[in-house]
């Protein structure tokens, strides 16, 4: 918030208690105009606290299931049918770890600590993405990852980058540009064993059949049942619903399969010319609100996984924050040779 809105929020005199409601209408009014303006709120500004909540809610659960989606695809590392596969494999994996860290730093920003939010995942009081709670059963899960998983993340998160909180916006930019990437390797995984063996073709249409659905799910719930479209969208925090970026994810698969010489496994999947896009049939919502609620194939592998790598990586924090510490007491190299009598170049 960097224009007048802010200085008006700013200026409000102080004074007795008809001034301190006069302030916080200001502030209100100053927020309002922000958003309205499509400027971004920054972290020093002030912002409603229901705002602040459903952020940091919001960046958690993103930033968990950059984390937690590690876990599915690192399962075929040691197994990649070739070393470029598995040096492709390592990176994303890698990449998808930075996107978590940029994510919690985001989060961080609203004022809690990556300890409260980690705890809160660890204890299931905070949600990761529904999709990461299926299994990869081959090889070509890794691909239909990439190509649909990756695909549908970019899709719900371009629009992202321009959401009014700054720091959120700024961390989906580079999230986006690597995401770019999974989506091309995944699919380009995909065509070399759709266009191979029969075998090769008959399991990467075996993962698109699995992986097809759940990735429907992961824009969340139609708009009637959505509880927090609504006013996500009146702050600028969503720039679409949830039904609206599906039907955009599946017009744009559509194609793709066809180039793929795969098919996707909705029989009422047409194209509507009146509506311009395409009809697909009903998901089933019974399935992703179950998995929601723990019952998933993997949501209990996933989370004991999750919870094992935190305590085995006690001994990393502890001598990274030791580390910290020597370096915050420790005389700057420079002064320290200054101190000593030694020439400084
Ligand atoms: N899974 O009111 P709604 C990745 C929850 S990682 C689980 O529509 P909202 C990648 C929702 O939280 C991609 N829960 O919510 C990583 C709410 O429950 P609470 C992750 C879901 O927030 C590694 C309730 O259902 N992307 O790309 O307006 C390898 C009602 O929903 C899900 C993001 O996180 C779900 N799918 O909209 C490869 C994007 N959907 O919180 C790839 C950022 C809904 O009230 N997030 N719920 O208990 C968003 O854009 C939005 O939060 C959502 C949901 C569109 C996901």
């Amino acid at each position: 918030m960097a224009t007048a809105a802010a200085q008006k929020a700013a200026e409000t005199e102080p004074g007795g208690a008809g001034s301190t409601a006069a302030r916080a209408a200001e502030q209100q009014a100053a927020f309002d105009e922000a958003v309205a303006a499509d400027e971004r709120i920054e972290p020093r500004d002030w912002m409603p606290d229901a705002y602040r909540t459903s952020l940091i809610r919001q960046i958690a659960q993103h930033a968990h299931s950059e984390i937690i989606g590690m876990q599915p695809e690192a399962n075929w590392i040691t197994r990649a049918p070739s070393l470029r596969r598995k040096a492709i494999l390592m990176a994303k994996a890698q990449d998808e770890a930075g996107h978590g860290l940029y994510l919690y730093s985001a989060a961080e920003t609203l004022g809690v600590s990556r300890d409260e939010l980690l705890d809160k995942l660890h204890s299931g009081r905070q949600k990761y993405s529904s999709i990461f709670n299926y299994p990869t059963l081959t090889w070509a899960d890794v691909g239909a990852i990439g190509w649909l998983v990756d695909g549908a993340a970019i899709t719900n998160q371009v629009p992202l980058c321009r959401c009014s909180y700054g720091p959120y916006a700024r961390a989906m930019i580079r999230v986006c540009k690597e995401e770019s990437f999974h989506q091309r390797q995944g699919y380009e995984s995909l065509l070399a064993l759709s266009r191979g063996t029969q075998a090769q073709h008959e399991m990467a249409q075996d993962a698109v059949n699995r992986w097809w659905w759940p990735s429907l799910m992961m824009f969340g719930p139609p708009d009637e049942e959505s509880s927090h479209s609504e006013q996500s969208m009146t702050w600028k925090i969503k720039r679409h619903s949830n039904d609206e970026l599906r039907q955009r994810f599946v017009d744009i698969c559509v194609p793709q399969a066809e180039s793929l010489g795969l098919t996707l496994p909705d029989p009422d999947l047409k194209w509507n010319e009146a509506r311009g896009h395409h009809d697909f049939g009903p998901i089933d919502w019974t399935e992703f609100w179950d998995v929601l609620k723990g019952n998933g194939p993997c949501n209990d592998q996933r989370i004991t996984q999750r919870r094992r790598a935190h305590e085995e990586g006690a001994w990393v924090r502890e001598a990274a924050a030791a580390y910290a510490t020597k370096q915050a007491g420790a005389p700057r190299a420079d002064t320290a040779a200054t101190a000593h009598g030694e020439a400084t170049a």
